[in-house]
């Protein structure tokens, strides 16, 4: 059996709860600052956590819902309506009025497809009415990654006002590992600067040997690849490592790299469905503020997860049943 040597964190719904009143609030900053009508409210938003990644997530929306636009996309510099602006989204709707009336999700490789795959066959039911220069994917690339630096400005500001607090038992759990050296990791789907935004508001960026962000694996969570890269970066094998995660998707991640997890849910994970983790929890607890275990094994007086639980949960199997937790666990 393999000595603990490193945790390794997500950050998003992890260390913090980030989404619903960051995450959120940053996208509809920025789609407000750009003149965009659209709006994603905390259901929408619960969704559209679906799919990992905020540029990705813009993709999707996009692609998927259609959304109602407002006549200026206006980046400051790059002219009101350029390449992927009101005029083509205008033509789309036009062309397709009865937007998909669920978000059906489907699996990662076809929520990537907006761009002229799609865009194709439509064209030629517009009767000739083409699509104009510059008009390509690279637009519309162009035209998320503005919508989405505009996000991470609005997000760096609202962790700046203080409005997003760390997860009880995070920095606790953080500063006993640190006096047992046990080394430290972040792998997250989060944009780079927002990670480290969030790590250096909470939390000391210096602890984390390796912050494993966004793009920096060509496949986001539920692919194993931000695992894989922090487990090659630190030079540790899975057995050597326990992850936290509070979604789905980073479970089915740490699993397929082959790392035990424990999973903390909050408000949007919690009636998701989560094979075999080692342990899952509400929080990780404080001396004065309990843990509720949702499934797994804990001794009897244990309240909050300390080092002495983690290296507990290293040498355990996952559960054995896979459980679906219900709102009221
Ligand atoms: C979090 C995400 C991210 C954030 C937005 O995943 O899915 O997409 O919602 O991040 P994780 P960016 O919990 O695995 O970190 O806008 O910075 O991409
Ligand atoms: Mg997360």
């Amino acid at each position: 059996m393999s000595e603990l040597a490193a945790l390794i964190f997500d950050v998003d719904g992890t260390l913090a709860d980030t989404e619903r009143d960051g995450h959120r609030i940053a996208f509809n900053r920025a789609f407000a600052e750009a003149a965009l009508d659209w709006h994603w409210s905390v259901e929408l938003y619960g969704k559209l956590l679906a799919i990992s990644g905020g540029k990705e997530r813009i993709r999707f929306y996009l692609q998927q819902l259609n959304p109602h636009p407002h006549p200026h996309l206006a980046f400051p510099g790059r002219g009101s309506s350029r390449g992927w602006g009101y005029e083509n989204i205008t033509r789309l709707r036009g062309l397709n009025p009865h937007p998909h009336p669920h978000l059906a999700f489907p699996g990662r490789g076809s929520s990537r497809g907006w761009g002229y795959e799609n865009v194709a066959p439509l064209r030629g039911l517009s009767g000739g009415d083409n699509l104009g220069k510059g008009d390509s994917p690279d637009d519309l690339d162009e035209f998320i990654a503005d919508l989405h630096a505009a996000k991470i400005k609005h997000y760096q500001q609202l962790l700046a006002s203080g409005a997003i607090p760390l997860r009880p038992g995070v920095r606790r759990l953080l500063d006993e590992a640190r006096t047992q050296a046990v080394r430290l990791a972040i792998a997250t789907t989060s944009a780079l600067p927002n990670a480290t935004a969030l790590l250096e508001r909470t939390l000391d960026l210096s602890w984390f040997e390796v912050i494993a962000a966004g793009d920096l694996v060509p496949a986001k969570k539920p692919a194993p690849d931000i695992y894989e890269y922090v487990l090659a970066k630190m030079g540790l094998t899975p057995g050597e490592c326990l992850v936290f995660e509070d979604s789905q998707h980073g479970l089915q991640a740490a699993h397929q790299a082959g790392l035990k997890t424990v999973v903390t849910v909050n408000d949007y994970t919690q009636d998701q469905y989560f094979p075999n983790p080692i342990l899952l929890l509400n929080h990780l607890g404080e001396p004065e503020q309990p843990f509720t275990v949702l499934a797994g094994e804990v001794p009897d007086d244990a309240s909050y997860l300390d080092m002495a639980l983690v290296r507990r949960c290293l040498e355990g199997s996952a559960i054995s049943a896979p459980l679906q937790i219900s709102k009221s666990a």
